[in-house]
């Protein structure tokens, strides 16, 4: 039914409009990259009246020769538009808001407001921008205006109209229906753009699609203005799954998802879909147990379509088919009677929430008298000096080598070296990978290393 839709990701406008939020330029140029890579179509980059920072971020992404389309956002302002044209973007996104009470506290009249709408995109258009028109809080607006204000708007030469639900309102039933109407009232490609504040934006975005919008707006791990919007990570698995639909690559959300939680500093809950840390964790006995015999039984598709991987967690809850299975893969073999022996200590030992793979061995050790015969892989920490051609700014190193996977924190030291980095990965190899990345780095004069053993934490006491 449904064969094609646009994802257009605001990350890094909706996105920055989250509280506590704010990018560097150079993090909005990273994300945006990774958006184009991970294959995004359309890249809303920012408002760039906000501030400085916000048109140089938005210019500079629309110079990366990105294959998405580049979007400003503007409000129905010449002299908005006129920084959007500077800005030298693909698409200005002009917004108005078109309710009542909107247009009485912005001393607008119905016609007044049309007018502006008109001239900024006019305006846009003399000066070769293409253009959507975002009619703001069109799920609460009087729909003969919202429909009159959107065609004269196309009229003027908008190609695509928004139609936020700017507040979060609708259901999935209501913004379908809302779609097919205005598909067959409004001249243009239509674009959803879905508030979460009552937890239904990725249903709102699918049922707005199923409408008849042709794009989307999607942010990364959902962020945006109170509750934000529709996460990008669902909603684009659900097109997978539910309608066959391929969009993004969806190996690469993950990615993606981390590198926008660390530049944004809000951290994904464990059990957020896709790219939670639980999100293909099994816990309980008789999950456990049905999923090693076939993991579709709990799981509604592998975790290897969204680059991740199934894990079963150790607990109290364990039964002994999980246990077996985990030890199996650390190379332990044991009698079922062992296991049993096994499976009854780690039930008396609630505390323990999760058991870590060197934790089930000690206890192993302890319980059955058997010693492991295998190394436990573990965490390899590492610490990494890192000095810098004086003429370039440390600090935009630092923020680089914060980027490189494995890096956990980095700090700026005085001294022979200028930046101190803690790696923290699971080889020798992604050890060298992670340290060969920051001895590439354009600015990086030298390095030095240095690894430190990690000691288990957990130690296993009998009763
Ligand atoms: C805003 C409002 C907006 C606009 C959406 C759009 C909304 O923050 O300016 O341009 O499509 O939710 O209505 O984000
Ligand atoms: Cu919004």
């Amino acid at each position: 039914m449904v064969k094609q839709v646009l994802i257009l990701d605001t990350t890094l406008r909706e996105g920055e409009q989250t509280p506590g939020v704010s990018f560097t330029v150079e993090e909005k140029l990273e994300i945006a990259r990774l958006l184009d890579e991970v294959g995004v179509d359309m890249i809303e980059a920012g408002h760039p009246m906000v501030s400085p920072d916000v048109y140089e971020a938005v210019k500079r992404i629309a110079s990366e020769g990105l294959r998405a389309e580049i979007l400003a956002h503007s409000r129905a302002l010449k002299s908005d538009v006129e920084k959007a044209v500077e800005c030298d973007v693909d698409r200005v996104a002009i917004f108005l808001g078109v309710t009542d009470k909107k247009l009485e506290s912005m001393k607008l009249s119905k016609e007044r407001a049309i007018e502006l709408a008109v001239s900024a995109v006019e305006y846009a258009r003399d000066h070769g921008l293409k253009v959507r028109f975002t009619a703001e809080d069109a799920t609460r607006a009087d729909y003969g205006f919202l429909v009159e204000i959107c065609r004269a708007a196309v009229e003027a030469g908008a190609d695509r109209i928004s139609l936020p639900d700017t507040v979060g309102i609708m259901t999935p039933w209501k913004i379908r229906e809302f779609f097919e109407r205005c598909s067959r009232d409004i001249p243009a490609e239509l674009d959803a753009h879905c508030h979460n504040d009552l937890g239904m934006a990725v249903a709102n975005a699918l049922a707005a699609v199923e409408g008849g919008a042709t794009a989307v707006h999607v942010t990364v791990n959902g962020l945006g203005e109170r509750s934000g919007i529709t996460p990008l990570e669902p909603f684009a698995v659900a097109l997978k799954i539910l309608y066959n639909l391929d969009t993004v690559k969806l190996s690469r959300l993950p990615e993606l998802s981390m590198l926008v939680e660390r530049y944004s500093g809000i951290s994904m809950p464990a059990h957020a879909p896709i790219v939670g840390e639980n999100a293909f964790a099994h816990k309980a006995g008789v999950h456990t147990a049905a999923v090693l015999y076939d993991p579709s039984t709990y799981e509604a598709f592998p975790p290897e379509l969204v680059g991740r991987q199934r894990d079963i967690v150790i607990s109290k809850y364990t039964g002994k088919a999980a246990v077996a299975e985990k030890l199996k893969r650390l190379g332990v073999l044991l009698t079922d009677e062992q296991l049993d022996m096994v499976v009854a200590e780690i039930k008396r030992r609630p505390e323990i929430r999760a058991f870590r793979d060197e934790d089930l061995l000690e206890l192993v050790e302890h319980v059955t008298g058997v010693k492991p015969p295998i190394e436990v892989p573990r965490a390899i920490e590492a610490l990494v000096l890192v000095k810098c051609e004086s003429n370039i700014y440390t600090t935009a190193i630092a923020r680089k080598i914060l980027g490189i996977k494995g890096v956990e924190n980095v700090y700026e030291i005085s001294g022979e070296f200028d930046i101190e980095a803690h790696i923290v990965v699971n080889s020798i190899m992604e050890l060298n990978e992670c340290l060969e990345k920051i001895r590439t780095l354009k600015g990086v004069h030298g390095t030095s290393t240095r690894v430190i053993l990690k000691k288990f934490n957990f130690r296993y006491s009998s009763q």
